[in-house]
């Protein structure tokens, strides 16, 4: 019986447990062992890459140990569990983080020495995992870090890419993209279950049934596709849980296609399978918008139906009664790409498992919540055309639960169309669509934005109708980001010298003890060490970038940095045209005042979407304008310009720790969070920021004096927009700051070469064209003080390093510690399942 099966179990678990030795000795041992059966290479030869492979297996077969151990205990504890459904993650490198969330990092760096290798340089041998675009997909990958470190009972479902992010070459300075081909050399960090799997369906027709009596609605599909898990093992720290990201791979079904067998063609029916496998192929790589593409809406049912499968047969070999689900079950819909799941559960509750509609919904009501990223009204809408052709079962159940919420919403508000219209979860109009924002805040329990300033538009603007009827739903739940991550493992120069300065590392489960650093702000010792940590970070970004670019920077400059994708809203114009200005200015300079100047090593980074051909023209410019300053030997290290190429989370790690200065310059109202900030900030790198996202609360947090804030405030940009409407008519070229004017026609007049080419670009912010909507031009005045000002704090380095430290022991709140920790007691309501040891 049960308690049999359970006895085994413990036997089981005993006798596994610390069965693998995680002393040098033991891993040089099953380094070995991996280097000759596993990547069948000799003993005696092997380099570096292959160490790396050997390396990995050993770490993977502990991660294995951990994730038996604590999913057998969740088994045996059924506590409530979170279901956190995101379509991307960024996990970058995994080698590092587990090494250290398994507590084995000296005793592995201590194994590979001894065989004539070393640690960091194995490590750089892995490629990154990239399955999502930029800050939304990262921050799943930290969540899912902080909840396996909180030792909550979580799961992390995606979809197993088999192209990720495009990497993004440049020649000539243009960025052309090139497939990512990860899962060429191996992915050791993933375990294959071929043996969990899921029939996905799609198109077909609906038919209505007789069933006991009643009425009943059938889907009959017309295409099966076969979903594999993949698991993918998440360690926490100091801890043994090791939580579960299950991506799902797209695999043709036996009996895909029977008839074409049938009929004997053979040959075609084989070729024809590689059509299921198209479905996980690729990642889309707009971070905003991808609208109205077939693909990428299988993407997304795909990714919905075997997750939701998977969840629900967890559920019912625990439970029996659908009535349980709201206590056991929490699923999280990260932004609205998931949210299919909503009509994906009223049709298994409805159709499969024939609970009436109104328990199905009042189910349904008390299990989603729903994370959303953006600012703009406009989100991501789905065709009725396609839903109707590809998944038509779904599109009547979303009709439903449409009419149902209108019928209600009728009684609350009345019958004002325009205001149901604005409600509706079904947009009419040319292109009648599903608006899946509307779906996800109607069926969530709780609608949550990702800093203060975004719950506060959400609830005044974008989702203002909403929020008037539904106040209780929105929270705020501020991101943050892992110090395992971005300071433990990118920088740990800095990691020894908190816990030296702090006397513990209990810091890096706590991140809240890093405001322990104050108490040390104004020891000589601890200041020299600090710039020493920073210095030794400097040296191996000078050395990454001479190695990417050929150019060559001096560590006396400051390194100033701006990395992140490549849009208007953040204007990396700005920075160019800032640069520009610097230059002018430069050139303008007599002998004496140059003595004065702060070197700067100017350094933007990042990737625009492909189709996004105004991001990609300034990715263009800042090449040009840096091959022009580069090579001006007048100029010399007093300025130079560095495009990082390929920017990712690996590039990242590479390039915070060494950064002296960051730029986040979204115009306010447009950033709904930024989590690049919070890294920087944590690797005591200033900010020259906005008022905008996350950055007001970290303004809040150390206070105006230790960052540079700049620009328009948030209520100030509508007025100022208004204003350059008003102005619009006549061009009124005097209202344009003279700089600002010289800059830009500088890059107009073909200055930095290809004129024509930057016609577009430039018009982006001229009157009478674009419009300037993102308001450089009454940005830039105040851009350059604040710009002026970080050049005079950087002459004073005691005044610097004060700041830096206030940076890093302010940055405590911004650990997705904090974020996931408020998730779980106040949205989510699961609790911590520590795994014993
Ligand atoms: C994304 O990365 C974000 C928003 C979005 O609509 C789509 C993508 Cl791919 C970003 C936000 O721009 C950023 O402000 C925020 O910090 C991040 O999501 C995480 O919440």
């Amino acid at each position: 019986g049960l308690g049999e099966h359970r006895a085994k179990a413990e036997r089981m678990f005993s006798l596994m447990d610390g069965f693998l030795k995680n002393d040098p000795i033991s891993l040089q041992k099953d380094i070995l062992h991996h280097v000759e059966y596993t990547v069948a290479r000799s003993r005696f030869s092997f380099d570096d890459f292959e160490a790396y492979q050997a390396l990995a297996h050993t770490v993977r077969d502990r991660l294995i140990e951990r994730w038996h151990d604590t999913h057998i205990y969740f088994k045996r504890t059924k506590p409530k569990r979170l279901y956190f459904l995101s379509l991307e993650f960024l996990m970058g490198r995994s080698l590092s983080n587990s090494v250290i969330n398994l507590g084995i990092e000296d005793q592995c760096a201590e194994a590979l020495n001894q065989l004539g290798f070393e640690f960091e340089v194995v490590a750089e041998q892995e490629g990154d995992a990239a399955l999502g675009n930029g800050g939304l997909a990262r921050l799943s990958a930290c969540q899912m870090d902080s909840l396996a470190t909180l030792d909550y009972p979580a799961w992390g479902y995606g979809l197993r890419y088999e192209y990720g992010l495009f990497r993004q070459i440049i020649v000539d300075g243009f960025q052309h993209e090139k497939p990512d081909y990860w899962l060429n050399f191996g992915n050791p960090w993933e375990i294959e279950r071929i043996h969990v799997t899921y029939e996905v369906k799609f198109y077909g027709t609906v038919e209505e049934v007789e069933m006991n009596g009643e009425k009943q609605k059938v889907w009959i599909p017309g295409e099966t596709v076969e979903a594999v898990a993949y698991d993918n093992p998440i360690p926490g720290y100091g801890t043994r849980n090791t939580i579960n990201l299950r991506l799902w791979a797209a695999k043709p079904s036996s009996k895909f296609d029977l008839e074409a067998y049938n009929t004997g063609d053979y040959i075609n029916s084989v070729v024809n399978r590689q059509n299921a496998e198209t479905i996980s192929n690729v990642l889309y790589p707009d971070d905003r918008s991808h609208q109205g593409k077939e693909l990428r809406l299988k993407q997304q049912y795909f990714f919905v139906s075997a997750s939701l499968q998977d969840i629900m047969r967890r559920f019912k070999e625990e439970h029996t009664n659908f009535d349980e689900l709201p206590e056991k079950v929490a699923l999280h819909l990260n932004d609205t790409h998931p949210s299919l799941s909503i009509a994906e559960v009223m049709r298994m509750l409805v159709d499969e498992e024939h609970l009436g509609w109104h328990k199905a919904w009042d189910i349904v009501c008390k299990i989603f919540s729903f994370t959303t990223h953006t600012m703009v009204t406009d989100g991501e809408k789905i065709p009725v055309e396609l839903l109707e052709n590809l998944l038509p079962r779904h599109l009547e159940i979303l009709y439903e639960i449409n009419f149902n919420f209108l019928e209600e919403m009728k009684k609350r508000i009345g019958l004002d169309y325009s205001r149901l219209a604005l409600l509706s979860i079904v947009e009419e109009g040319a292109m009648k669509s599903i608006r899946m924002a509307n779906l996800a805040i109607v069926c969530s329990h709780t609608v949550n934005g990702v800093s203060k300033l975004h719950l506060e538009k959400l609830k005044t603007k974008t989702f203002k109708d909403f929020y008037g009827l539904y106040p209780e739903k929105f929270q705020c739940k501020t991101n943050g980001v892992s110090q395992r991550r971005w300071i433990v493992v990118s920088n740990p120069g800095l990691r020894d010298l908190i816990s030296k300065w702090l006397g513990t590392e209990a810091w890096i489960r706590d991140a809240d003890l890093l405001s322990g650093l104050r108490d040390h702000l104004d020891n000589a010792d601890f200041h020299l060490e600090w710039k020493m940590v920073k210095k030794v970070n400097k040296m191996r970004l000078a050395e990454y970038i001479e190695a990417m670019s050929g150019v060559k920077v001096s560590l006396d400059a400051m390194f100033d940095v701006q990395v992140k994708r490549i849009h208007e809203y953040k204007r990396q114009l700005l920075n160019i045209f800032g640069i520009i200005h610097r230059y002018n200015c430069l050139k303008n300079m007599d002998k004496d005042s140059r003595r004065k100047v702060v070197p700067r090593v100017c350094i933007i980074g990042g990737k625009a979407a492909p189709g996004y051909e105004i991001a990609k023209k300034i990715i263009k410019l800042c090449h040009a304008v840096a091959e022009k300053i580069n090579n001006d030997t007048d100029i010399g290290d007093l300025l130079k310009v560095v495009f990082i190429p390929d920017y990712n989370v690996s590039v990242a790690e590479l390039v915070i720790p060494g950064a002296d200065l960051s730029q986040h310059l979204s115009t306010a109202g447009n950033e709904a969070s930024g989590t690049g900030n919070m890294k920087f900030l944590m690797n005591g790198c200033l900010l020259l920021a906005t008022a905008d996202g996350s950055t007001v609360e970290i303004i809040e947090e150390i206070g105006e004096d230790n960052l540079f804030v700049f620009g328009a405030k948030v209520h100030e940009v509508e007025k100022r927009r208004q204003k350059r409407l008003s102005n619009l008519a006549p061009l009124q070229p005097a209202k344009v700051p003279l700089h600002f004017a010289r800059v830009l026609r500088m890059v107009r007049d073909g200055y930095f070469g290809h004129n024509d080419y930057f016609k577009s670009l430039c018009e982006t912010v001229e009157f009478g064209f674009g419009n300037d909507y993102y308001l450089l031009t009454s940005d830039f005045g105040s851009y350059l003080e604040a710009q002026a000002a970080a050049d005079k704090a950087f002459v004073n380095q005691d005044k610097w390093t004060r700041m830096s430290i206030l940076s890093v022991a302010g940055s405590g709140r911004f650990s997705s510690d904090r974020t996931i920790q408020d998730y779980a007691e106040s949205t989510w309501k699961i609790s911590p399942c520590r795994c014993p040891l």
